[in-house]
């Protein structure tokens, strides 16, 4: 392949949910577009968390592309939740069926782009030497996407196996007849915890923090219960599109004391019963802005913990004490009942923390566990990790990494000032993790696509979010976050997980239905806060 500079009209970094359907839009727009992509598949997260018991926290149903009539109709749904292979094969379905990956350059890691003020294009250079030129870069990187690296001492002195949830090898892994340590109790532990402790002899469990976990409920769907949704789902879609968290749930209407005791408990104990991420979330309306509202859920979640695990010392480690859902609720399948299992154990590091990682296992302060595998659950340089990975140069020579230097700053999670004809798919200062993403990168696509074809129908090829418009929505989108529990919480929302990172809440709290109608009306009234110009025009005003 030569060196020199391919032409597009777009590069889509990512070939996850986000960049497979950008790329149909951007064809559908008469754009040459090119997706690029480090695996050697499409998937994006669902390619890389491949470990024990991975599978999606919101329902199928509701996790999967709505654009395409056809495609809703066509695939069916086996499970109330999906497993990880059965999302990559849906991936992979969508990406044959749209003849997508003819425009898809795998095993191709993006490493720098950077934007040319004289022409207004972005030169995207790859791991393989070659580079694109196009107008427009868009963003598809993932929120969750770049692993975070075990940050504990004598990590590399390990003589035994090591793995990380996050890059889990392809060909899967067999604990039979192992000694098993599992660092972390985020989503990713929660959900290979209790199938490694089906085939380990003997698992350790390695926490810091304990976690809030609602019962999944999973249950097979039947085809005819499928088919009766699918009928329906235009409704089912726009209550998710209109919703908070991008789910088809009404939103609750009253107060957590505005009831009784007696009733309180029976709506906790209908979602506990009911099951998934939002089962006390949507008992009431100030879940999430009210301290004592949040302590009665919170209650009732350790009291359900207390009445799994049989072992009390062991319940009390496992008990929660932050805020319910300032980190992000889990959702499990018996994730409580496996520390009933003899071949269980739970190491609270709270108690007796970690002094290093030793070439036969881990040795806390009070005893050494022999081990012969590792497994790192340790998470994700959530929000901006994967942005930051890459070199990304805008205008007058600044980086990305210089302009976020003190946290991310977006226009409406969508575009960074001084990056002209980049656009971020649910990006920081979007509601992106707290939704279902799909809802969220369908709209955040879509809206990338009307912006588009609003350029091309008005002869304009840049777009750049003002820095007036950016501080307008940065300060709106971290008032709505002080005015919730949110940003008091030590988590990943926050970069807390990263030693270093700027501590800044990133995502927009105020839910999917609002902020869609914010980004439609930035749309309707000719894209304000941006400035959208021709490239041979740059410095005029528009
Ligand atoms: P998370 O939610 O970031 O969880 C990571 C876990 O690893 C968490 O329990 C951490 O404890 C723990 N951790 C991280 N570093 C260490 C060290 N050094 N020592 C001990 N424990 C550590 O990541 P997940 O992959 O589980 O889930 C991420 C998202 O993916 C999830 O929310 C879903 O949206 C899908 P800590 O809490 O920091 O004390």
């Amino acid at each position: 392949m030569s060196t020199e500079d391919a032409e597009v009209d777009a590069v889509v970094v990512g070939a996850g949910f986000s960049g497979l359907y950008m790329l149909v839009r951007l064809r559908e727009l008469g754009l040459r577009a090119v997706v690029v992509e480090r695996g050697d598949d499409v998937g994006g997260t669902w390619y890389w968390n491949r470990y024990p018991g991975a599978r999606c926290d919101i329902e199928s149903l509701d996790y999967c592309y709505s654009f395409s009539p056809d495609l809703l109709r066509e695939w069916v749904w086996s499970e109330r939740y999906a497993t990880q292979p059965e999302i990559l094969r849906y991936l992979n379905h969508v990406a044959d069926r749209f003849d997508l990956r003819r425009d898809i350059r795998f095993s191709t890691r993006v490493e720098a782009a950077r934007f040319d003020e004289q022409n207004s294009t972005w030169t995207v250079s790859m791991s393989d030497g070659t580079s694109l030129r196009a107008r427009f870069c868009v963003m598809a990187v993932g929120n969750l996407s770049e692993p975070k690296r075990p940050d504990i001492p004598g990590f590399t002195s390990f003589a035994g196996e090591t793995y990380h949830t996050a890059l889990w090898p392809r060909e899967g892994v067999d604990f039979t007849g192992k000694r098993v340590g599992v660092i972390g109790t985020g989503s990713s532990g929660i959900q290979a915890i209790p199938r490694i402790a089906e085939q380990a002899e003997a698992l350790f469990v390695f926490q810091r923090t304990p976690n809030y976990s609602m019962p999944a409920r999973n249950t097979p769907l039947e085809p005819g219960y499928v088919a009766d949704v699918v009928a329906g789902y235009e409704g089912r879609r726009r209550m998710a599109r209109e919703s908070d968290a991008g789910v088809p749930f009404p939103a609750a209407q009253q107060a957590t004391f505005e009831v009784s005791d007696e009733e309180r408990e029976r709506r906790y104990e209908e979602g506990w019963a009911r099951g998934g991420i939002n089962s006390l979330s949507y008992a009431f309306n100030d879940f999430f802005t009210d301290e004592e509202a949040n302590q009665a859920a919170q209650e009732f979640a350790r009291r359900k913990i207390s009445e799994i695990v049989r072992d009390p010392e062991t319940a009390a480690s496992l008990s929660p004490a932050h805020h319910i859902g300032t980190k992000r609720t889990c959702v499990d399948t018996d994730y409580f009942q496996t520390y009933n299992r003899d071949n269980v154990t739970l190491v609270d590091l709270r108690k007796q923390p970690i002094e290093a990682i030793t070439e036969g296992g881990i040795r806390t302060r009070d005893r050494d566990y022999s081990l012969d595998c590792l497994v790192f659950a340790v998470g994700f340089d959530a929000m901006t990790g994967a942005l930051r990975a890459i070199d990304i140069t805008g205008c007058g020579g600044r980086t990305l990494t210089e302009a976020w230097e003190e946290g991310p700053r977006t226009y409406l999670g969508l575009a960074v000032a001084g990056f002209p004809n980049m656009f971020l798919v649910t990006g920081p200062g979007s509601p992106g993790v707290l939704s279902n993403m799909v809802v969220s990168i369908e709209q955040h696509v879509d809206w990338i696509a009307d912006c588009l074809r609003h350029l091309q129908e008005h002869g304009l090829d840049r777009i750049e979010a003002t820095e007036a418009g950016q501080d307008a929505w940065v300060a709106y989108v971290n008032g709505l976050a002080d005015a919730t529990l949110y940003p008091e919480a030590a988590s990943w929302y926050v970069g807390a997980n990263i030693p270093g990172k700027p501590r800044v809440f990133m995502p927009y709290v105020n839910g999917c239905g609002n902020y869609r109608r914010e980004c439609d009306e930035v749309a309707r009234n000719d894209y304000q806060g941006f400035t959208l110009t021709t490239a041979d025009r740059v410095g005029t005003s528009a």
